[in-house]
């Protein structure tokens, strides 16, 4: 199989002429060859996108009016649904999730297209107190064309997230998906233009990252970047908007904790735990990967984690079992040598879990493995992972939790399990994070909440209104009128 870029709703072929190899993580044969897309194909793209808005927002996309947008984003959202399985197994396939989650990727799509049109005609300035003989009022506009980066771990989701604000915004978007997954939003593309978006609104270049991700980061007709992946490609795309003054949002995943204390109903907690880890395999920005637990229940709580994680199981996305493989060759000798090498440092294994017979040989499955008492300054604890590879870390006093939680470069989500209504809230406040669960973990995803870090996890926010505000640029009009 054989996929071109998506520009201005219509295929278009590589101008080089030439596609590069997606794999199938489930048995490492080639899934797809993808347009290989550089410069020239990017430009075209923005070319596009720009087309679409016109000079002073005059073009077919640019001078819809809100509700507009807002209809167009209810029936891209209906055609996810109505396509719910079609872009569920696309994703599977794609990224090698099991297929219940790429299941709930597709509800969560749908949602946030929901979610974004009926926000799309509330999103206004207001009006400000100022000096008599002046009425003062600020108007929310779209940056323009906006450029997305998109990683393999959710790529519908992050798309939702992302594309579905930029839109409802009145932006005009270009999209690189990650080379390792970029059908289901090919395929979102083309559904948009069936719904009646106007050519150009939404665009996808697929592409390497360091040539058609670079060369879109370095574009000067783009106005605003958002990217989601790693700190270090995050780095580079900030040098890469600094140089033109561009603004961007980076989301850059985390090393989050769960603090259990001693009261904690672990009944509750302990689904939530193991969950928070195993998801997508561990391959999750927010993936709850170090384990926070009070002395007194320790013991308690590591036997049953123990056995919990015995039981987790990997194989063949159609199986839809607890855990896919990860996503890559790359992402799969990473995450084993992490896992060799605290071994080597000392550090105890507790539990691992198992591949499903089934699973081919040549498929990136690695089991879920629990570390225990692990130092909070070994690299196990410090360093994203993105794997299904939990680190439990033992501590006595409150103040010592959020030294640790607090103590990595990253600070993107933190969970706080105790009955102590004091204590939440108390150590909430103490998170250096962007969003903190109290006796839950991601609130079942939470489209209207929003989303992003601080430190090393990135700037900006995305998912609930506040994405929306990041998508316009604010214009104040002050009119003096006696
Ligand atoms: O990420 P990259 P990779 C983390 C996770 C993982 C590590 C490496 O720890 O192990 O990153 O994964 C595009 N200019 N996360 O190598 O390189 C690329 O094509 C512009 C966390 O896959 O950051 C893809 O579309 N774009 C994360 C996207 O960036 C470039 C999700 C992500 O790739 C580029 C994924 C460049 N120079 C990985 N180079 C999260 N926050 O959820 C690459 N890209």
């Amino acid at each position: 199989m054989r996929k071109d870029h998506y520009i201005a709703n219509a295929w278009v072929a590589p101008s080089t002429g030439q596609y590069l190899d997606s794999f199938d993580p489930s048995n490492g044969q080639v899934l797809v060859q993808l347009a290989q897309g550089n410069a020239t194909d990017v430009d075209r793209a923005v070319q596009a996108a720009k087309q679409a808005l016109g000079e002073t927002f005059d073009g077919p996309w640019g001078r819809l009016s809100a509700v507009e947008r807002s209809r167009l984003l209810f029936k891209l959202a209906a055609a996810v649904t109505e396509h719910a399985e079609e872009l569920a197994q696309l994703e599977a396939a794609d990224c090698g999730k099991s297929l219940k989650t790429a299941r709930v990727d597709a509800t969560a799509l749908a949602r946030y297209f929901e979610y974004y049109a009926g926000a799309a005609d509330k999103l206004h300035g207001e009006t400000l107190p100022f000096n008599a003989g002046y009425t003062v009022l600020t108007l929310r506009e779209p940056h323009g064309v906006t450029a997305h980066i998109v990683p393999w771990n959710y790529p519908m989701q992050i798309f939702g997230r992302t594309v579905g604000a930029a839109l409802a915004a009145g932006n005009a978007c270009v999209v690189k998906p990650a080379e390792d997954a970029s059908l289901s939003l090919l395929r979102l593309a083309e559904l948009a233009a069936e719904v009646g978006f106007p050519a150009g609104a939404l665009n996808v270049v697929t592409g390497y990252g360091r040539e058609a991700g670079n060369d879109l980061t370095a574009h000067p007709g783009i106005d605003h970047i958002s990217f989601t992946g790693s700190t270090q490609t995050g780095r580079l795309v900030a040098h890469a908007a600094a140089e033109r003054h561009c603004p961007v949002t980076l989301e850059l995943g985390g090393k989050s904790p769960q603090i259990v204390f001693d009261d904690a109903d672990l009944e509750a907690a302990l689904p939530v735990l193991v969950n928070a880890i195993a998801q997508n395999a561990g391959q999750t920005c927010s993936a709850g990967s170090r384990a926070l637990v009070q002395r007194g229940i320790y013991e308690r709580v590591l036997a049953l984690l123990v056995s919990r994680f015995e039981a987790l199981q990997s194989g063949p996305p159609a199986l839809q079992l607890d855990m896919g493989p990860l996503v890559n060759r790359k992402q799969f000798e990473q995450v084993r040598a992490m896992v060799e090498q605290a071994k080597a440092q000392g550090i105890v294994e507790a539990a691992r879990g198992r591949v499903h017979p089934d699973a081919s040989a040549q498929g990136f499955y690695q089991e879920a493995v629990l570390f225990r008492d692990v130092p909070p300054e070994s690299d196990i604890a410090q360093k994203e992972i993105f794997g299904p590879v939990l680190a439990v870390i033992p501590f006595d006093t409150e103040e010592q939790a959020v030294r640790i939680a607090n103590g990595t470069d990253f600070g993107l989500v933190a969970g706080i399990w105790s009955r102590d209504g004091a204590r939440q809230m108390r150590v909430a406040r103490k998170m250096r994070c962007g969003q903190v669960f109290i006796n839950n973990y991601g609130a079942g995803g939470g489209v209207e909440l929003p989303f992003g870090g601080v430190k090393a996890s990135g700037h900006g926010r995305e998912k609930g209104f506040e994405a929306l505000y990041g998508f316009t640029v604010l214009k104040t009009i002050a009119i003096q009128h006696g």
